[in-house]
């Protein structure tokens, strides 16, 4: 019913009589008649709005209620004193309503406001290797451990699994996967034990944390392994989607998924995670973004733009491809961020 009614409402405020006529004679010749011959639909139309409130427009402007007022005045041949100031009063009433309605949609689109832009500072650059095609990064016990994959195209990678001397970016191996079986992908470290994602082989690994000794070797529900983190009792990895999935680190079933969104919707593409004070930070692939996410809700809450990093890698090593890595190292509270082949590895401070 409500829909009739609307749809009647909406025919007799397109036959406004002080609508502005559009161009073309016949257009203005209709226009002219129906201010002379639909008084009475326009009232309704103006009646039905004062009744809603201004509902029928998600915010109806004042020169339309005004317009409507001055209408109903005329048609009733309101001129009577009394009836004048009522009507006023009315009509203050329905600007005073539809203004109330305004702040609550201003606040509303407040609340779904872009993610705040985290500022950071370069404390320090190290160098890279440039045939590290960074897959995983984080620190365990003072030192920062990489993991790589090994796309075909770039005969000269590895996937490899190991510590990081960042006086010379050399890599100290641990593991090495068979790179014609296995595309290395996202690493943590939980309970002295090495977990490894592996890139479309849906199989994962996992290694004793101080021998590198292989444990085990495990699937997972992801159709793509990408990033990996914790939270001190779950694995928690992306899979190039906007999910992150948090898997039990024993039987390696997903226990969560949190869909990661921002004010224009889902974020996908989330690759090398890292988890620092309650929230997951998360390199968006294709891009040089990294994410502030909220892990209970999945919403975006920051955003750091990497750009003028990915900038210099790129003029020291022209091959230098995405911006992926994030370590948070707990002794000095800094954040340790590289990218593939790129030639330095930056740390950097702000706020979390
Ligand atoms: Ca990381």
């Amino acid at each position: 019913m409500s829909n009739l009614v609307n749809v009647y409402a909406l025919r007799c405020v397109l036959s406004c009589p002080w609508q502005k006529p559009v161009k073309g004679k016949r257009a203005k010749g209709l226009s002219l008649a129906t201010r002379f011959f639909n008084p009475i639909a326009t009232f309704s139309a103006g009646f039905y709005i004062f009744m809603q409130q201004g509902t029928i427009f998600e915010q109806p402007c004042l020169h339309h209620k005004l317009k409507y007022l001055i209408f109903s005045i005329y048609t009733n041949r309101i001129v009577n004193k009394n009836k004048l100031i009522a009507a006023l009063l009315a009509f203050g009433l329905l600007t005073a309503c539809s203004n109330e309605k305004q702040n609550e949609v201003a606040v509303a689109h407040a609340t779904e406001s872009a993610p705040a832009t985290i500022n950071y500072g370069v404390v320090n650059t190290y160098p890279h290797d440039i045939t590290a095609f960074t897959e995983g990064f984080l620190f365990r016990n003072g030192q920062l451990y990489e993991s790589t994959g090994s796309p075909s195209d770039l005969p000269q990678t590895r996937s490899l699994v190991g510590v990081v001397d960042l006086s010379t970016g050399e890599l100290e191996e641990k593991v090495e996967l068979d790179r014609n079986k296995y595309f290395g992908e996202g690493i943590v470290f939980l309970n002295d034990k090495l977990y490894q994602l592996t890139y479309v082989s849906k199989k994962g690994f996992v290694y004793d944390a101080n021998t590198f000794e292989k444990l085990e070797e495990f699937t997972f529900p992801s159709k793509e392994g990408w990033g990996m983190t914790t939270d001190s009792t779950y694995l928690i990895m992306s899979d190039g989607t906007n999910q992150l999935t948090y898997l039990d680190p024993s039987t390696f079933e997903a226990v969560r998924t949190v869909s990661v969104k921002d004010h224009k919707g889902a974020v996908r593409n989330l690759n090398e995670l890292e988890y620092i004070n309650g929230y997951i930070y998360a390199n968006i692939y294709t891009t040089s973004d990294i994410v502030k996410i909220d892990p209970e809700t999945g919403k975006v809450v920051g955003r750091l733009d990497l750009s003028s990093l990915e900038h210099d890698a790129l003029s020291k090593n022209p091959n230098a491809l995405e911006l992926n890595g994030i370590a948070y190292n707990p002794e000095n509270k800094n954040v340790y961020v590289t990218g593939k082949l790129w030639p330095n590895i930056y740390e950097i401070k702000f706020n979390y």
